[in-house]
């Protein structure tokens, strides 16, 4: 059975996470902690729960020992829109954050997923079907900081033997917590709009193509790699993972299905177009299927169809 500590688990991937793994393993056996408790209260108050800023090794340290815990799953992070804007904040937290995380994991002996992303890649990546091993010189400072977390998390593994594992996620689409500060975020305050107004101003041009996920396979996904055979892992920190790769026209082309008379204008924002046509159209995930079996569920009908059933359900 395994103790699981989440960092950063009240964020739109940590809450999931960690409703997931409570399922799994039981709820006492997953402990969340955060550096804010006063969103996502009903998950607060849901099981063990401790508010702690992610730089704080001391008191992380405390909380391993005081329940016994051999896996961390560190998802506390600026995202790349935040990171921008902030850059010396994004490298404190993204960084400090990740080396007070293995430094936890080194010294008392834990397993750590820390999620890498698409961010990772910079303009001179090939764009289409992104290989695994490829050239990574991002232009963003969440793409430098996610890049370094790759290196980091390879340099624990084997100067240190820290079993560390990771994936680069592409933008995560989901329903229950909101995304805060990242490019991808209008693939998923377009499902909103469109269930509440019919229309939506999006942030990207209506031809920008970006991977995607919907939220239950980049759950299973976080899982499965740290459930997988250690042995196999060759790529441990930096896994390539897609489940499709669309630009704005095209989901709004599919939420059209659902909702005929749904709307789409833009209004560009320079920050994330940039960001966004740094990063790939698609990337290719062999590496992950082979290695630990990776596979996705759902693909943009599946999810867009999956989205507004429940939003509409909701509202
Ligand atoms: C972001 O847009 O910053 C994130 C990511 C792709 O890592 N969703």
């Amino acid at each position: 059975m395994r103790r699981i500590m989440i960092n950063g688990s009240l964020g739109q991937l940590g809450s999931e996470i960690a409703i997931a793994l409570r399922k799994r393993y039981g709820t006492d056996n997953v402990i969340l902690t955060d550096i804010r408790d006063d969103i996502n209260v009903e998950l607060v108050n849901s099981g063990p729960f401790h508010k702690v800023d992610c730089r704080d090794g001391e008191r992380l340290t405390e909380l391993v020992k005081e329940y016994q815990v051999d896996t961390i799953y560190h998802l506390a992070a600026l995202l790349s829109a935040t990171a921008e804007m902030r850059p010396q904040m994004a490298w404190d937290i993204n960084m400090n954050g990740l080396m007070v995380a293995l430094e936890v994991a080194r010294s008392t002996g834990c397993s750590i997923f820390t999620p890498s992303s698409i961010g990772s890649f910079g303009p001179t990546t090939p764009k289409d079907f992104t290989p695994q091993d490829t050239l990574q010189r991002p232009t963003s400072m969440y793409g430098v900081t996610k890049v370094a977390g790759e290196l980091l998390c390879d340099y624990y593994n084997h100067k240190y033997d820290v079993d560390t594992r990771g994936i680069r996620y592409p933008g995560i689409i989901s329903n229950m917590t909101p995304p805060g500060g990242g490019t991808t975020d209008y693939a998923v305050e377009i499902y909103y709009a469109a269930v509440n107004s019919g229309r939506y101003e999006c942030p990207l041009s209506g031809s920008t193509y970006l991977d995607m996920m919907y939220m239950p396979d980049a759950v299973a996904a976080a899982i499965s790699i740290m459930e997988a055979d250690g042995d196999r892992l060759r790529h441990r920190n930096a896994f390539n993972v897609t489940a499709m790769s669309f630009c704005p026209e095209e989901q709004a082309a599919y939420i059209r299905n659902h909702i005929p008379d749904f709307q789409i204008s833009y209004k560009v924002d320079p920050v994330k177009q940039a960001i966004a046509d740094s990063w790939p159209n698609s990337l290719e995930d062999y590496a992950a299927r082979v290695e630990w079996g990776w596979e996705p569920t759902y693909d943009l009908h599946a999810m867009t169809a999956d989205m507004i059933t429940t939003l509409k359900g909701r509202m």
